[in-house]
């Protein structure tokens, strides 16, 4: 099936060899919280707030550290191509707790390790939600100077942290701010949060470091859930931010109205940022994480980052939490789906697409765009995860064996 795939798309001028080795140096950063409905390591954890949720409340949750990395370790063994890992600061590893304000370095020696004996980047986040000085919804932006202080002071760690990991691992670490700070109601000043967001950031980014080390990024969302009305760290304000700052934005696409195009965005701000980020999920009605499918808008996404020949500028990484399914199956379907997409963008030929755009044969680019929808792609897909030595379409089988023989012995 292979060989006879090879040869429809070389009718097209496609060379599925190349697309294939190409697609395996493309990384994709796993964000751990999946595996246990954001909850972390600290002690009295109690999952996510600020506008997230995990919902449902299927068997076999990672309960602890040892319970996460097992879990971590069957995940990447069924998803193909180059991995990293993305950390929130509440997966610190320590025998004693770690105060939220005070992480340190040597809390991710231990993820450091691992993620090098899996030849595997981390990536990592502040965690600004989920802790009682964040339970009144505003966090950086919040009018109570001792509230500000205190998650200044935990950014303040969190980039000194990453930076090190980016030293240590000799790439990169991308650490990325999302702040649920915002408002149920009608917000009686839209003003003063943001200029108090401001000023905290500015606070943050007065410490420089090697951009060899870090990759920094503010996440904007729309709304969060109890927080309808007002969102402190908004599209606008977070891209004017960084444009200013010299700094990256990432893009989630579960937090844009509902007919805004992340894919459309990638071009424009390939235009004038360096780097961006993004989160790849998919936002289903108020729900921006459910599992990632291998859809239209996911195609459009790989294919925006291909034909622009930026994947060493566009850092992708997977954001999204499914606690009503096996979260293992949620993991790796969203995993090998952004896979899939990118894979199906190495496969279509862009120049040749491109000049029927130029030319304005618009007739023929669309009859082309169409008829190339439905050549093999998944003979060319399952020839890609033979040379990985991933398992294939029934990958399933080890999850359900991996249910029984681990995940249901977590009562
Ligand atoms: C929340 C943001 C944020 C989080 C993670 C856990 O809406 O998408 O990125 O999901 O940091
Ligand atoms: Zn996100």
């Amino acid at each position: 099936m292979y060989t006879k795939a090879q040869e429809l798309y070389k009718k097209w001028g496609i060379d599925t060899e190349a697309a294939i080795k190409k697609c395996a140096e493309i990384p994709v950063s796993l964000h751990c919280w999946q595996g246990d409905d954001v909850t972390g390591f600290e002690q009295n954890a109690g999952g996510a707030s600020g506008g997230i949720q995990t919902t449902g409340n299927y068997p076999g949750k990672a309960r602890n550290k040892d319970e996460l990395l097992r879990d971590l370790d069957f995940t990447f063994s069924l998803i193909p191509g180059k991995k990293r890992i993305n950390l929130h600061a509440i997966y610190a590893i320590s025998d004693s707790p770690v105060k939220r304000d005070e992480p340190e370095c040597k809390h991710f020696d231990p993820w450091l390790a691992w993620a090098k004996e899996r030849n595997m980047g981390i990536d990592f986040n502040p965690t600004l939600f989920s802790h009682p000085m964040a339970a009144s919804g505003l966090t950086l932006s919040s009018p109570d100077k001792t509230i500000r202080d205190f998650w200044i002071r935990h950014v303040k760690a969190c980039r000194k942290i990453a930076a090190y990991i980016g030293e240590k691992q000799n790439s990169p670490c991308l650490h990325n701010i999302w702040i649920p700070d915002g408002l149920k109601d009608v917000p009686a000043d839209r003003l003063g949060p943001r200029q108090r967001l401001k000023e905290s950031l500015d606070d943050i980014f007065t410490v420089k470091y090697d951009r060899n080390h870090i990759v920094d990024a503010v996440e904007s969302k729309v709304f969060g859930i109890g927080l309808e009305s007002y969102t402190v760290g908004s599209a606008d304000f977070y891209l004017t931010y960084a444009a200013k700052a010299g700094i990256s934005v990432l893009l989630d696409n579960g937090h844009y109205h509902p007919t805004e195009l992340v894919s459309d965005k990638i071009p424009s701000l390939l235009l004038f940022f360096d780097k961006i980020a993004l989160h790849v999920t998919r936002g289903v009605r108020w729900d921006s994480d459910h599992v990632v499918l291998f859809e239209d808008e996911i195609k459009e996404i790989a294919k925006e980052i291909i034909r622009n020949n930026a994947p060493d500028r566009v850092l992708i990484g997977l954001d999204y939490f499914d606690a009503s399914i096996n979260r293992i199956a949620a993991w790796v379907t969203g995993a090998r789906n952004m896979q899939k997409a990118l894979l199906n963008a190495l496969l279509l030929p862009h120049g040749d697409l491109q000049k029927l755009q130029d030319t304005e044969s618009f007739s023929k680019l669309l009859v082309c765009q169409e008829e190339l929808k439905t050549l093999p792609f998944g003979a060319v897909w399952d020839e890609y995860l033979k040379r990985q030595k991933i398992a294939g379409g029934d990958w399933y089988t080890a999850v359900a064996q991996y249910e029984e023989d681990v995940l249901k012995l977590r009562k």
